[in-house]
């Protein structure tokens, strides 16, 4: 029998839901499923018929981290990792944050390591209250990776952000959300409903001014204040010339609803 994918796709409307698919392993990252996940965001990056990416994962774990029976190693023995980092986990977490439309994370149980800090890089991140966060890394001698150092001393502060990091204790879903890791803490049973209303949501809304808003934030980590004003005029210029512009205006001045169409 042959084996199953890594990672599955599915569309629904202009959503495209993509779900890491090693259950068995929690989901963590092997190099076929980096290059399966990889390939399956930038599809979805590039196909201006999805307007919002929705990330999970099957069975009862989001993602433990890089699959650590790939990484057995002899005694003198060692490994590149920088080189493991630099191939897969690198570009993928710059395309979450690069990808012109919001990346919206259904953390459905334990995200570690790596697989902790994917999750992080998404636009919106909501997940059940029986998950948890795991910056596993000092746990196995590592350093945080997959942008975790620059996440997360931006999200929650360097204190908090140190001791998840030295200790390397789980974190649960509610004081993630409290703390200001992620977006919210849902039910269990109402996490993959919510979210995937959520990206629905998103998926309507003006995925131009979206894709524009990301550049924004993204080059807001290391641009001087003077250099994320120019930027903002610059972008903002070229929202005023999106027909999503035109649409929000002419339906704000109409007392309706606006109907974005995403350009
Ligand atoms: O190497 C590089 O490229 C550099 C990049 C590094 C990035 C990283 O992510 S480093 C961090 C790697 N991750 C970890 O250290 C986490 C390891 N896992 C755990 O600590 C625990 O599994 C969890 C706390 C996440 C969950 O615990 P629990 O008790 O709910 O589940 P479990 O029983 O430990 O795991 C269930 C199965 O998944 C089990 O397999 P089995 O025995 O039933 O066949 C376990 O071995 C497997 N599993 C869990 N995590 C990993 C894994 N297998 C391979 N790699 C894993 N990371």
């Amino acid at each position: 029998m042959s084996e199953p994918s890594p990672v599955l796709v599915s569309r629904t409307g202009a959503v495209t839901t993509i779900t890491l698919n090693r259950p068995e392993k929690l989901n963590s990252f092997t190099v076929g499923m980096h290059k399966a996940l990889k390939a399956a965001f930038d599809e979805a990056a590039a196909d201006s018929a999805c307007r919002a990416i929705l990330l999970t994962g099957a069975g009862r774990g989001f993602c433990a981290g890089q699959d650590l029976n790939e990484r057995k190693l002899e005694e003198g023995q060692v490994a590149d990792l920088g080189a493991s980092l630099a191939e897969n986990y690198n570009p993928l977490v710059l395309a979450i944050r690069s990808a012109p439309k919001p990346v919206i994370c259904a953390v459905n149980g334990v995200a570690a390591g790596a697989g902790a800090n994917v999750a992080l890089a998404c636009d919106i991140v909501l997940a059940a209250r029986s998950a948890k966060f795991i910056q596993a890394f000092s746990r196995i001698g590592l350093v945080p990776d997959a942008g975790g150092s620059y996440f997360l001393p931006r999200l929650i502060g360097d204190a908090r952000a140190r001791a998840l990091f030295l200790l390397g204790e789980p974190l649960t879903a509610e004081d993630a959300a409290a703390w200001g890791l992620i977006w919210k803490a849902v039910d269990d049973t109402e996490l993959m409903p919510q979210a995937e209303a959520l990206a629905a949501d998103l998926a309507q809304r003006p995925t131009r001014a979206f894709a524009l808003m990301k550049q924004a934030l993204l080059a807001s980590g290391s641009n001087t204040l003077e250099e994320q004003l120019a930027l903002e005029a610059t972008l903002q210029r070229e929202a005023g010339h999106s027909e999503d512009y035109r649409i929000g205006v002419a339906a704000f001045r109409a007392g309706e609803p606006p109907h974005f169409v995403g350009r």
